[in-house]
């Protein structure tokens, strides 16, 4: 009997050891992840989502594989979500602004300025609104694991540098299918037309339409110096990304596969972050040597966008919930103290 005991801690005592290093006891399956996106492969989310594989695989001694596939080869965002929610594929990451149509609450990100720095978004998406907003996903289907950063969007276009307001009157302007950004550029006078991703480099090509707005690094990963002669420092939104899992094939893992997943969700969020503003911050010196011609906006008529853009608010506000909208307001009037 003695004996017996002994072996016993004997055992638990190694396995303990060992756990930590070869993953003993913990309960991880073979698995495969299909991960789609709508970047390039060498884009900051190409990039990120090839982290978050290493460390996937690493954490699970190779046992749970992610195969990434890019360039909306999947579909575009709003496809691959229904594919999520069908369990036809098991992760994503893509605009908070494509999720508009299946979670109200996403819209909150869309308000335009409502960030003035990377700092504050951070401390908002992070933080319990952040989380909150996130949560309302799981009733439909979706779990989210971790924002990360698309960015400050900036306007191009093909037709003229938008000096001011005016400037932007009847150009036609491709937006996110979303309504907060259909009504937004509506209000400030652009002709919008609401496009997925994987079709907007061609209808820049073939003028389609003659614009579209989006941060500094997709700008220059998607090419679309190629076909857009100005740009516009206009810096009118920040832009999240979010991490999604089907959550019917979520609700069949493990504890430990679930961890794994959401810790490298957030490994991936931090170096997809920094990826991000390293090369944001080189970005536009390199659109300019692609030939992009770079105006910022005055200050006078960023104002007059942000006035004009406010009437947006009340909207967001409705979609959102009161409550919610207040909550984000107190929050960042905090950290502006
Ligand atoms: C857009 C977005 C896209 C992202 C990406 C496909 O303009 O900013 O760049 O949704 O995940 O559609």
């Amino acid at each position: 009997m003695k004996f017996v005991r002994r072996t016993i801690l004997a055992a638990a005592a190694t396995g303990a050891l060992l756990a930590p290093l070869a993953g003993f006891a913990a309960d991880i399956k073979p698995r495969l992840i299909r991960f789609g996106y709508g970047l390039v492969e060498n884009s900051n989310q190409g990039r990120a989502v090839k982290y978050f594989a290493e460390q996937v695989e690493k954490n699970s001694q190779g046992k749970m594989k992610v195969r990434a596939i890019g360039a909306a080869a999947l579909g575009p965002d709003t496809q691959m979500q229904q594919a999520l929610i069908g369990g036809a594929q098991e992760m994503m990451v893509g605009s908070t602004a494509t999720l508009v149509g299946i979670t109200k609450e996403m819209a909150l990100w869309d308000t335009p300025f409502l960030f003035n720095n990377a700092k504050e978004a951070d401390a908002v998406l992070d933080g319990p609104i952040g989380q909150k907003v996130m949560d309302k996903l799981q009733p439909k289907g979706l779990v989210g694991l971790a924002y990360w950063e698309n960015g400050f969007r900036n306007l191009t276009n093909s037709k003229r540098p938008v000096q001011k307001l005016e400037d932007l009157d009847g150009v036609k302007l491709r937006v996110m299918q979303n309504n907060v950004y259909l009504e937004s550029f509506k209000t400030l006078g652009a002709n919008a037309v609401p496009l997925p991703f994987s079709e907007l480099f061609s209808a820049l090509e073939t003028k389609t339409v003659d614009g579209q707005e989006n941060p500094y690094n997709t700008i220059l990963s998607s090419k679309f110096y190629e076909v857009q002669k100005y740009l516009t420092v206009s810096n009118h939104v920040y832009s999240p990304w979010i991490v999604t899992v089907s959550k019917k094939w979520w609700d069949g893992l493990s504890k430990d596969e679930q961890k794994i997943l959401s810790d490298a969700a957030k490994a991936a969020r931090d170096f997809e972050r920094k990826d991000t503003r390293e090369e944001g911050a080189k970005a536009l010196a390199d659109l300019k040597a692609k030939g992009m011609q770079v105006n910022e906006l005055p200050a006078a008529e960023a104002n007059r966008m942000r006035e004009k853009l406010s009437k947006v608010n009340a909207t967001i506000a409705a979609d959102v919930g009161q409550d919610l909208w207040k909550e984000t307001q107190d929050a960042l009037a905090k950290l502006r103290k």
